[in-house]
């Protein structure tokens, strides 16, 4: 696939395309995504590994940050349990595939003093009203947001240029913090970061989600969870917020290349799709059963996450 097909397929938004292009050109370039360590990895982070993967093959070198001290700042527990569980999601992301990535975890470079004065330089330019509506959608209990709740983002910018990648890839959840950062960036002396952003996929229930709510699928679930989550999937006869189409479309097409149905001759025979257009028509048209795309859900998801549950839990 073409770098620039392969960078963008499956985005939301790019800012700017025009950069991404000059980028493509560079002899090095460089991507990372943060991630807030969490109890489960599971298909919503899944969609930016994917996107990592691609840009990998696309020329990238690849940096993973386990933002532990971000986590800290947005109230998710103590520091002790938040590193506890970062080393497992290290090795969640590689066996996901992302294993010839560069890891840092966040406070092993955000703690010296040249990361304090960037942060400070940039807080000094940033309005309090921007960095908390940049945290709309990534704060937790933002109704009472608290002081380091607005240091986060600032945090997040000073990231990019510590780390010294020139594109950003997260959910489109991330888009008003990467704004401030294209916006304020050049003012400490660094480029503009492209800004890479992916979809929000619904949870399993066709609703936002959240591991607290059961709707996800993790890469700790086994074989049979997968069978048992899909098997009760929200998955209406339409296209428009269909969780499963979805599982289709931002995991096993980009992981197995194909889709494929299978079923007695009498219902019609297997089916095998390998562009995402063609099976939303199919599906759209009436011609493949919910059960039956659910059933193929369920074998492609175990077929893929089988070998990452293994090589997560194997010692
Ligand atoms: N904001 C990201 C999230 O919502 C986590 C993150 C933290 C990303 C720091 C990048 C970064 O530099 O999970």
């Amino acid at each position: 696939m073409d770098p620039y097909e392969l960078a963008t397929r499956n985005t939301v938004e790019v800012v700017t395309e025009e950069e991404l292009r000059a980028l493509l050109d560079r002899p090095v370039r460089r991507v990372y995504t943060g991630y807030e360590p969490s109890g489960e990895i599971h298909l919503g982070h899944m969609v930016t590994v994917n996107k990592l993967m691609d840009l990998q093959q696309a020329g990238f070198e690849v940096t993973v940050l386990i933002a532990d001290l971000h986590a800290f700042l947005n109230r998710k527990g103590t520091m002790e349990k938040i590193r506890e569980i970062a080393e497992y999601n290290r090795r969640c992301f590689e066996g996901l595939g992302l294993s010839g990535a560069r890891y840092v975890l966040g406070s092993e470079v955000q703690l010296t003093s040249d990361y304090e004065l960037a942060v400070l330089e940039l807080s000094q330019r940033v309005t309090l009203n921007r960095a908390k509506r940049s945290m709309d959608e990534v704060g937790r209990q933002m109704e009472n947001p608290m002081v380091s709740q607005m240091v986060y983002p600032i945090m997040q910018m000073v990231d990019i240029a510590t780390l010294a990648v020139d594109a950003a890839v997260g959910g489109i959840d991330q888009r008003k913090i990467h704004m401030l950062a294209r916006e304020h960036l050049p003012s400490i002396g660094y480029p503009a970061p492209v800004c890479i952003h992916t979809p929000i996929i619904n949870g399993l229930d066709g609703k936002k989600m959240s591991s607290s709510a059961g709707n996800v699928i993790s890469v700790a679930d086994s074989e049979e969870e997968i069978q048992r989550k899909i098997k009760k999937a929200f998955c209406p006869p339409e296209i428009e917020n269909n969780p499963v189409l979805e599982i289709l479309r931002y995991h096993v097409l980009p992981r197995s290349g194909k889709v494929t149905i299978r079923r007695p001759a009498k219902f019609g025979g297997d089916r095998e799709f390998d562009a995402y257009e063609d099976l939303e028509r199919a599906y759209a048209a009436g011609e493949i059963h919910p059960m039956d795309l659910k059933t193929a859900t369920a074998s492609h998801l175990i077929e893929i996450l089988a070998p990452v549950h293994d090589y997560v839990f194997s010692r």
